[in-house]
């Protein structure tokens, strides 16, 4: 890289000059046209402003002055100085997405949609969101998946880590910077509400690694139940009516699909020969792992989470809970129908044999039923992609990992609870379990950390290290199930997974060091395991779990707790403060349902058989 004074960029104005390992956590100010780069956490480097260049199908690389798909998004953005600003009502309302026979059920909406609304903005831009808790019964919180939330964890939006759960009639306005561009969605946190529907999309402007003339927006792919998330979280509790967790009915694509007896309707996009055509798969669903495809179509992928990596083509894409695929692609056919498939991935351990259809037409094409079929030899295995390669490139320092690394070990098994033994997952011997009235967050600020419970289960990251590094673990008694591993406040540096019982004289030598895949979820294999390191850069309470919903439930969480001293906490008298006082006056009005989850349990199992009647009963399960 050519040096900054070569380039004669002036440095006036700059205020901020990265120092060390520590990646600057300030944004640079709107009058500064330079973009820092960091390709190792010690060398900094400016690059010149990219003036010449207009985004646009044949230059998707550039963005605006300054920034482009060079730049690297951890510490260098666009201050565009706009506001985008949304009003999302959650509601109790009845949907019947498929038109199945039995029905509508009961849905939590987010401004009455399925998914909710799609949030637009521009790489840069500050992010408004006003959420009202339009429920009777049911508190929430909304997270912003994989936004970074940079000096900004009081937005996070997980209730019991970085807030208080809105209590039924109380609104929040979330604020954030989108320091980062790409697709990805926004859910409830609260137990396993987004389940029943509180999802959206979110796409966020930005360059691309390829070009692409029409961008086609969200598309959302997800499990759908004929019951409750609820019910169906009911059932998988062990000592529920069953054990293992029910099988999903059927997958949505964009919130629509046929039903097994014909009903309902597939969505439906039309393609233009010779376009190219960007499309944002998304992953919602709370149980099952997919296996997507378009027939005839590859997929050329130049991005996956907020990730953007140099372009490579594939027929079939394994997209976990959670995780997001940027795709183009291109439409070189002149007529016909095609499947768009979705499917459960037996091969992640997604047991299901349900099918999510959607139809692409060519202009002209009468729409109709496609004939076409699927590309041979789908993938037999469940994997992270090892072979991506990110654009920018961030190497991870590998001298202090023998010494640093840390293990968490993934189990499966009897807990104690309130003294009952009861089965649930553990990370670390522990399951979590949160009050939704006293986030991680508060005992930051009243300074009581020495009195959080064991069962908020936090663990602390060095104050001195820049790089933190987890081994995560399958334990022995665990089951061979994959889970999707997300972390909240960073991307995940994935340095390798495999079978068996990590140990660094076996598996160091396999470990990536170099550029390796990043992104906010990574799959931890059944009977094996996953590598992980992030810079410690962003102060806060982050939470790192399974996105099954079902396993969150049942406490498959941590909390990573880093560089407590410098968090920064809601002023007193704010928002933050008065919707914990709020959550305090509705429980105090002994609500109709009690927490009996991870929140994300404190009473369990359910006192006596009516309690559950009632939760199966509303639905005539
Ligand atoms: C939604 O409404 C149903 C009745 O239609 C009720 O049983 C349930 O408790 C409500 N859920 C929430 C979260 O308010
Ligand atoms: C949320 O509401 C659902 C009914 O819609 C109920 O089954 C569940 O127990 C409620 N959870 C809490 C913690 O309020
Ligand atoms: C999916 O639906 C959203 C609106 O909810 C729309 O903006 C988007 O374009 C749709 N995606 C496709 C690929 O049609
Ligand atoms: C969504 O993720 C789940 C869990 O990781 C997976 O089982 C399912 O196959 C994925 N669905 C799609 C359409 O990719
Ligand atoms: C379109 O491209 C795909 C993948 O490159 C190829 O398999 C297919 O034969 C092409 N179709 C036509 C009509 O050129
Ligand atoms: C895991 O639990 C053990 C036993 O409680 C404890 O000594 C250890 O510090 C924990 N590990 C981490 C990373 O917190
Ligand atoms: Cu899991």
């Amino acid at each position: 890289m050519k040096s900054l004074l070569a380039l004669g960029v002036s440095l006036l104005g700059l205020t901020t000059l990265v120092s060390g390992a520590a990646i600057s956590a300030q944004p640079l100010e709107k009058s500064l046209d330079l973009v820092k780069k960091t390709a190792e956490p010690e060398v900094i480097e400016l690059e010149q402003r990219q003036t010449s260049c207009t985004h646009g199908p044949t230059n998707r690389g550039c963005w605006t002055n300054g920034f482009g798909i060079n730049t690297d998004q951890y510490t260098a953005w666009p201050n565009t100085g706009r506001t985008v600003s949304y009003d999302i009502s959650i509601t109790n309302t009845t949907c019947n997405p498929d038109g199945r026979t039995g029905g509508a059920r009961v849905c939590l909406l987010m401004n009455n949609r399925l998914p909710g609304p799609v949030i637009t903005a521009n790489w840069g831009d500050t992010i408004r969101v006003t959420i009202r808790n339009k429920m009777q019964h049911n508190g929430t919180s909304i997270h912003w998946h994989g936004l970074r939330q940079l000096n900004s964890v009081t937005q996070d939006g997980v209730n019991g880590i970085t807030e208080c759960a809105l209590a039924p009639g109380d609104a929040k306005t979330y604020q954030f910077q989108a320091t980062e561009y790409g697709t990805t969605w926004y859910h409830s946190h609260f137990s396993g509400q987004y389940g029943d529907g509180v999802i959206g999309s979110m796409v966020i402007n930005g360059p691309a690694t390829a070009n692409y003339d029409t961008d086609l927006g969200p598309y959302v792919v997800s499990d759908w139940y004929y019951i409750t998330a609820y019910q169906a979280g009911y059932r998988a509790f062990n000592g529920g009516r069953g054990g293992a967790p029910p099988l999903p009915d059927t997958i949505l694509i964009n919130g629509t699909n046929k039903n097994a007896a014909g009903g309902g309707a597939y969505n439906r996009v039309t393609l233009t020969n010779g376009k190219k055509y960007r499309l944002r798969i998304i992953n919602t669903s709370i149980d099952v792992n997919m296996r997507v495809s378009l027939d005839g179509h590859p997929f050329q992928v130049i991005q996956h989470d907020f990730v953007p990596v140099i372009p490579y083509t594939t027929n079939y894409l394994q997209v976990a809970i959670g995780q997001r695929y940027d795709v183009i692609i291109t439409a070189n056919q002149s007529t016909g129908n095609f499947w768009f498939r979705a499917d459960a991935d037996g091969a992640c351990s997604s047991r299901s044999a349900i099918q999510g259809r959607s139809v692409f037409t060519y202009q002209g094409t009468a729409f109709a039923d496609p004939t076409t079929s699927a590309a041979a030899n789908p993938p037999t295995t469940c994997t992270n992609d090892p072979n991506v390669v990110p654009k920018t490139v961030k190497n991870v320092p590998s001298a202090p990992f023998a010494q640093q690394a840390q293990t968490l070990p993934v189990g499966f098994g009897p807990v104690n609870s309130n003294g009952q033994s009861i089965v649930l997952w553990t990370v670390n011997g522990t399951s979590m379990i949160v009050d939704p009235g006293k986030p991680t967050l508060k005992y930051v600020a009243d300074n009581t950390l020495n009195t959080i419970p064991q069962s908020y289960n936090v663990v602390s990251v060095s104050e001195s290290a820049t790089w933190t590094y987890w081994v995560i673990q399958q334990a022995a008694n665990a089951p061979g199930i994959a889970h999707p591993i997300h972390l909240h406040g960073h991307d995940s540096y994935i340095l390798g997974t495999g079978t068996g019982t990590f140990s660094v004289a076996a598996h160091m030598s396999q470990l990536k060091f170099t550029n390796p895949p990043r992104r906010d979820v990574a799959y931890l294999p059944g009977g094996g395991w996953l590598v992980i390191a992030y810079p410690t850069d962003n102060p806060g309470a982050w939470l790192m779990h399974c996105h099954i919903a079902f396993h969150v439930q049942m406490g498959l969480s941590v909390q990573f707790l880093e560089k407590k001293n410098q968090i920064p906490l809601a002023p007193p008298n704010t928002e933050w403060h008065n919707t914990c006082t709020n959550w305090a006056n509705y429980q105090r009005n002994r609500p109709v349902y009690p927490q009996d989850d991870s929140a994300l349990k404190k009473r369990w199992p359910p006192a006596t058989d009516d309690y559950a009647d009632r939760v199966f009963g509303q639905n005539g399960v």
